[in-house]
């Protein structure tokens, strides 16, 4: 599957070549946490046996091959943060411990599909693209607290707009992303109370809730809502410090996320 206004943006042919391996795409406005989010999730699913791999050919580029690279050596490195410093897309792999290939997964650099607080057509052209590709796809939406009111209108615009251009098998996750910011919402169990969470999100972005109504006169009856949702922080970023020292969130984090993924999609490990 070619892809033209990504390639476009590149400057080389960018090229999906498993049309059927669904894809997770982590979506939300630039550092609201996409990259830091897979690595969490990645360093998780490696210390339960799974295999993370990146597509060498998604991109034909010399830099793309040196980002690759980076990226498996930084999911074991300290400083994750580094990552992101070749912006380009990264496709990669996630393969289970018995060798099945699960899913894969994309992740864009921060502002390319969410690029300023208006709809520009350039992002929501790599959002049709990607939309387009005919593997289902598992929609990361990472809600985070306290942005201005103007990036909460426009995040939930964009979301009505990915649902309005999706299919029935595509999934969604509704991510309350950084909850560490949040402290007032942990209870003595040092997690926070995943309901009280939801209302607080469901409060924040007006009208998110409202796109995912389950319109199916049975499933409405015990579950309002098509999306799934879930808490999430990543690292404990320990401020004014050099080098910046980070400290993983507890599994409980990637641990729950995983958990909805497989879910949505129940597909075989
Ligand atoms: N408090 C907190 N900050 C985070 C978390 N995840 C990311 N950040 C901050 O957000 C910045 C951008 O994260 P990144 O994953 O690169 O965002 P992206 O642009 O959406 O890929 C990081 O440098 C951190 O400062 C989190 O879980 N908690
Ligand atoms: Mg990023």
């Amino acid at each position: 599957m070619k892809i033209q206004y990504l390639s476009q943006y590149v400057g080389s042919p960018i090229c999906i070549a498993d049309k059927a391996t669904p894809i997770i795409v982590p979506f939300g406005p630039r550092c609201s946490g996409k990259s830091l989010l897979l690595i969490r999730l990645f360093r998780y699913l490696r210390s339960c046996g799974n295999v993370i791999t990146v597509d060498n050919i998604f991109i034909r580029d010399q830099r793309y091959k040196m980002k690759c690279d980076d990226y498996i050596y930084g999911l074991s490195s300290r400083f994750p943060e580094q990552l992101n410093k070749i912006r380009l897309p990264l496709l990669g792999y996630i393969i289970s411990c018995r060798g099945r290939k699960m899913y894969q997964f994309i992740d864009m650099p921060g502002d390319m599909f969410f690029n300023r607080d208006e709809i520009d057509d350039q992002s929501t052209m790599y959002i049709s693209e990607i939309i387009s590709c005919p593997n289902p796809k598992i929609w990361l939406f990472l809600a985070e607290p306290n942005l201005p009111l103007r990036t909460r209108t426009e995040f939930v615009n964009r979301i009505s707009k990915i649902c309005d251009l999706s299919c029935k098998k595509d999934r969604f996750i509704i991510v309350a992303n950084k909850v560490d910011r949040l402290p007032h919402l942990f209870g003595n169990n040092g997690v926070p109370d995943v309901g009280i969470v939801c209302q607080e999100i469901k409060h924040e972005f007006e009208g998110l809730f409202d796109l995912f109504k389950e319109t199916h006169p049975i499933k409405k009856l015990w579950k309002p809502y098509s999306f799934y949702f879930t808490p999430f922080y990543s690292f404990d970023f320990i401020e004014n410090q050099h080098p910046l020292r980070i400290h993983s969130s507890s599994d409980y984090y990637p641990g729950f996320l995983w958990k909805e993924i497989i879910k949505c999609t129940k597909v075989k490990i």
